[in-house]
């Protein structure tokens, strides 16, 4: 059952001299379908609109979403939603509270759905990919979404890779390539769009269940989905480059 509905808003914000208005669609999600970071500390705020254009104000750039608790009126600050990371320190809301998350909608990338790429969406966030029928080993599959205008899947931001966790536990079927390898310096995972695999993001990316990344043979370089049982338990794990794998590329990211 989905549980969320969509608020639209028209919101004036003065900005020195001169008015903006522009249309807000905040999705409301109550539960844990959707979390987020807080950007500070929480303040009362009379209702979740409220809540929301002072978090705007407070954080022009930054407020994605609020977290808004009808019981207490606490108002907290959220960066970007994303939906559930198994663990993540400091997430809210606090599923056990009648605290509700109100995100706001990311810009949608194009998509060709020509070539077989389609638009994945979760709390917000979407992307354009392109989930491979066959399998190749990582350097070809670097090639296939190159010859496609597009990269293997990038999820370098905690919105992205609980949007491939989405796509892992939903369509995956096979272990697949991602868009992550430590090929240039043994143990420095860089995603393909040049960022590294941060501190936090290692964290909770890695398959816990086998203790990854474990460069076994000492020649593991390139990063799979991979589940224990197809669907199942799921994280990432180094493997190696020249294994057949599926894959997916993201136009998105380009
Ligand atoms: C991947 O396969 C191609 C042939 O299709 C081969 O030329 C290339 O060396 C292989 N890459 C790896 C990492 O094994
Ligand atoms: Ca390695
Ligand atoms: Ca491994």
């Amino acid at each position: 059952m989905d549980q969320t509905i969509w608020l639209t808003l028209i919101c004036y914000m003065l900005r020195g001299a001169s008015t903006e208005q522009r249309e807000v669609r905040l999705k409301k999600s109550t539960g844990s379908d959707c979390q987020t970071l807080p950007l500070g500390a929480p303040w009362t705020s009379v209702s979740a609109i409220e809540c929301y254009l002072t978090c705007v104000d407070q954080f022009p750039d930054s407020c994605h979403s609020v977290v808004y608790n009808p019981d207490t009126l606490a108002c907290t600050p959220g960066s970007t939603a994303f939906g559930p990371i198994e663990t993540l320190p400091s997430s809210i809301p606090d599923a056990n509270s009648n605290d509700a998350i109100y995100y706001l909608k990311q810009p949608v990338p194009a998509c060709n759905a020509n070539l077989g790429f389609a638009l994945y969406d979760v709390c917000g966030t979407s992307a354009c990919l392109y989930l491979s029928t066959s399998e190749l080993n990582y350097t070809d599959a670097v090639q296939a979404c190159a010859d496609m205008d597009s990269i293997l899947f990038i999820a370098d931001t905690d919105a992205r890779y609980s949007l491939f966790w989405y796509v892992g536990l939903n369509y995956l079927i096979q272990d697949t390539w991602v868009g992550l390898s430590d090929i240039a310096e043994e143990g420095k995972f860089v995603w393909e769009n040049g960022n590294t695999l941060s501190a936090r993001q290692a964290s909770y990316a890695w398959s816990r269940y086998f203790s990854q990344p474990d460069n076994a043979g000492g020649n593991e370089n390139c990063v799979e989905a991979r589940h224990l049982v197809w669907p199942g338990i799921f994280g990432l794990n180094d493997w190696f480059c020249f294994e057949l794998n599926y894959y997916i590329c993201d136009a998105a990211a380009v």
